[in-house]
Order: C-alpha cells, then sequence, then structure tokens
C-alpha cells in the first residue's frame, strides 16, 4: 500500500522537473532567496501594479513552451519574432521586466553565470503573491533559459477572453490541467488590471438591442463605460480585474463572477458553465480551498514543460541569448 502511494507520487511529477529542488542554489548562491525578497518587496512598494504583472507574464512564458524565459527575449535581426513580440504580450507589464532584469544584474554580481533567469521569474511570482496577501507555495528551482524565442508559437498556447468555454478548458488540458486547476489558476484574475479593449464589444454597442451585455450587472457596465468612454483614442484606458478588492489576492473574484462582475467574457463564463460553476461557487465561499488548490497548481505551473541539462542555458542577460543561433 506505502509502496502503491509513494509509486503514484513519483509518477506524479513531470520527468524533466525531478531534477529540480528548492535548494538547488544554497551551495552556489546562498544569498539568492534573500536578493530576490528583497528586490521584490522594494519594486512592489513602489509600483503596486507588479505583482499581477509579474504573475502574468510568468503565465505566458510557462504556457508558450515552458517555464524557460523564452518570454524575455527582445527580438533583434538574429531572433526576429521573439514571443514578446506576439500580438498577445502587447499588454505584458514594463515594471515586471524591469523588476526580473534588475535582480538579474544584482545576482551576476554576487554569483555571476549561476541563476537563470526562469528561476528569477518563478521565485519573484511566488514572492509576489505571498505579498499581496495570497498562499505561500514551494519553488522548486534548477530551470536553465530556452535557446529558442518564436511569436508564431504564443497564439495556439495562451486562452483569450472570446473563446468559448470547450476551447479554454482544451488549452488547459493541451498542457495537463483539469478544469479544477484551470478554475483555481483563473482565480489570478483576483488582482490587476485589463485594458479596455478586451472588454469593450461588452460594453459598447453590444447587440442590436442592448448598449450592454446584460451578464454584465448593469451598474458594473455603467461603470465601466466612464472609465473607458475614450479607449479608441488612449488605449492604455484600463480596469481593475476584482473591483472589491483590487490588490489584494483573496477569493472576490469567484464572488465578482457570480454577481455579473466579471470583466472578461472568459470570466463570465466561468460561473456560468456547469463544468466550473461548482468550483466557481466552492472558491466563492471558501477561500482556503481556493488557496490550496490555486497553489498546488502554481507549483505545477512552475515545472511545466522545464529545460534542464544541454536542453537550455543560463543566460547572462535575460533578453539575449548567450550565442548567436546558428
Ligand atoms: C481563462 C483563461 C484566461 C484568459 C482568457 C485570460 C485573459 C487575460 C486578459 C485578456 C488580461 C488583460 C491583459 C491586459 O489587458 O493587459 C488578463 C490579465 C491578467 N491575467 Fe489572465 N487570462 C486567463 C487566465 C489566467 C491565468 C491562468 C493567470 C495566472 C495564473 C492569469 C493571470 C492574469 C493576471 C495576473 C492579469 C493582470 C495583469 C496585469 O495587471 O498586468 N490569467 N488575462
Ligand atoms: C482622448 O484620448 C486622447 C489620446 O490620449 C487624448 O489626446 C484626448 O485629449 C482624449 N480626449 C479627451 C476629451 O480627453
Ligand atoms: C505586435 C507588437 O506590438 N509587439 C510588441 C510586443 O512587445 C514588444 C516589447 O515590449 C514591442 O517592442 C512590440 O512592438
Amino acid at each position: 500500500m506505502a509502496f502503491a502511494v509513494l509509486f503514484l507520487l513519483f509518477l506524479s511529477v513531470p520527468f524533466s522537473s525531478a531534477k529540480l529542488n528548492p535548494d538547488y542554489y544554497s551551495a552556489t548562491c546562498p544569498d539568492f532567496a534573500k536578493i530576490v525578497r528583497d528586490q521584490v518587496f522594494t519594486k512592489q512598494s513602489v509600483v503596486p501594479a507588479t505583482a499581477a504583472g509579474v504573475l502574468r507574464l510568468f503565465f505566458h512564458d510557462c504556457i508558450t513552451d515552458g517555464c524557460d524565459a523564452s518570454i524575455f527575449i527582445s527580438s533583434n535581426a538574429y531572433t526576429p519574432h521573439a514571443e514578446r513580440d506576439a500580438d498577445l504580450n502587447l499588454s505584458l507589464s514594463g515594471d515586471a521586466f524591469d523588476l526580473v532584469i534588475k535582480i538579474k544584474n544584482l545576482l551576476e554580481l554576487t554569483c555571476p553565470g549561476v541563476v537563470s533567469c526562469s528561476d528569477i521569474i518563478a521565485q519573484a511570482t511566488r514572492d509576489l503573491i505571498k505579498m499581496v496577501g495570497g498562499p505561500y507555495f514551494p519553488v522548486r528551482l534548477g530551470r536553465k533559459d530556452s535557446l529558442n524565442s518564436d511569436a508564431s508559437k504564443v497564439p495556439a498556447s495562451l486562452p483569450t477572453p472570446t473563446m468559448t468555454m470547450d476551447d479554454i478548458i482544451n488549452k488547459f488540458a493541451a498542457r495537463k490541467f483539469t478544469v479544477r486547476e484551470m478554475v483555481a489558476l483563473t482565480g489570478a484574475h483576483t488582482i490587476g488590471f485589463t485594458h479596455c479593449k478586451e472588454f469593450a464589444n461588452r460594453i459598447f454597442n453590444f447587440s442590436p438591442t442592448s448598449q450592454v451585455d446584460p451578464t454584465l450587472h448593469p451598474k458594473f457596465a455603467e461603470g465601466l463605460r466612464h472609465v473607458c468612454w475614450n479607449y479608441t483614442k488612449d488605449p492604455s484606458m484600463s480596469a481593475f480585474n476584482d473591483p472589491r478588492s483590487p490588490s489584494k489576492f483573496d477569493n472576490a473574484y469567484f464572488g465578482n463572477v457570480l454577481k455579473g462582475l466579471g470583466l472578461l467574457r472568459s470570466d463570465y463564463l466561468l460561473g456560468a458553465d456547469p463544468r466550473t460553476r461548482p468550483i466557481v461557487e466552492e472558491y466563492a465561499k471558501n477561500e482556503q480551498a481556493f488557496f490550496r488548490d490555486f497553489a498546488k497548481a502554481m507549483e505545477k505551473l512552475a515545472v511545466l514543460g522545464v529545460k534542464t541539462g544541454n536542453a537550455g542555458e543560463i543566460r547572462s542577460r535575460c533578453d539575449q541569448f548567450n550565442h548567436i543561433p546558428a
């Protein structure tokens, strides 16, 4: 019996992450955790939008070809279409990129050539979630950074707000996430903000008979029309994902979704589809259940498709490969 349990546990760890462990840098870069924690604290205190920006960046990196910092590569003559150029990347936060690059620069002074950019963002994401009120989870370390970055892989990997629930479930299933894990992860929308264009079709000229999407709470829709009135001329206009507690990592998102306060069409669907609604109701009532499932799902996301050994490298700059690709 004990043997069977152990065996199952072993099988549930994706093979490529077997070499990762939370103490990976304890001998080679003992200040790693402290340097990340201090920089995260300073940046988040000055720019409160950092936590959400970094979490979204991490999600995008992992879901597109694994947690390998491919999202940091800047396009240049050799990599003309890096991941971050994909249309969907347009809205990724500059502060999130800045934080990781700052930490990398400090680590290169302390322990040169030792810590990967992909480990930095994994650890920073966890520290930031904790700092804004979310659950703690252990971060296994030892990722290598990717040797390529390809914008054309992004659209196929990412879920978008206009997808059907079948499509969203399939996107996550393609990365071995269950429906329950998908719902828990999307609870990330309890922090951060969204540009108006992502939900504009729900609040302006929704249908021949209604200006706004009737599944939105009418007062909320009215507020959003105010916030976004000039969004076609000013594309930076945006709204909080969780209007109740915008910068606190809590379970308010799930209550919102059930009350017509979900910002994206996909948020609304989570509360409407019979496969996801019971999970949303459970998380809305029980924050502990959400935190437990979110932490577990983040541990799983954090080791998605990681590269170890010769499959990757420790970049010396997060935005460039060490060598010009052949
Ligand atoms: C159902 C699947 C999902 C869809 C369709 C979706 C879509 C979006 C969109 C369109 C935005 C707004 C981006 C912008 O305007 O700048 C956004 C923001 C965000 N998403 Fe998601 N997302 C999904 C799941 C997730 C997951 C699984 C995570 C993390 C684990 C996540 C984390 C975030 C965060 C933190 C923000 C706020 C970013 C910021 O404030 O800078 N999302 N999402
Ligand atoms: C709408 O946004 C544009 C672009 O930022 C700006 O130039 C314009 O003044 C705004 N309109 C008004 C009336 O504020
Ligand atoms: C299509 C597009 O506008 N891509 C942008 C993605 O992000 C990079 C870096 O922030 C921009 O330089 C690209 O123009």
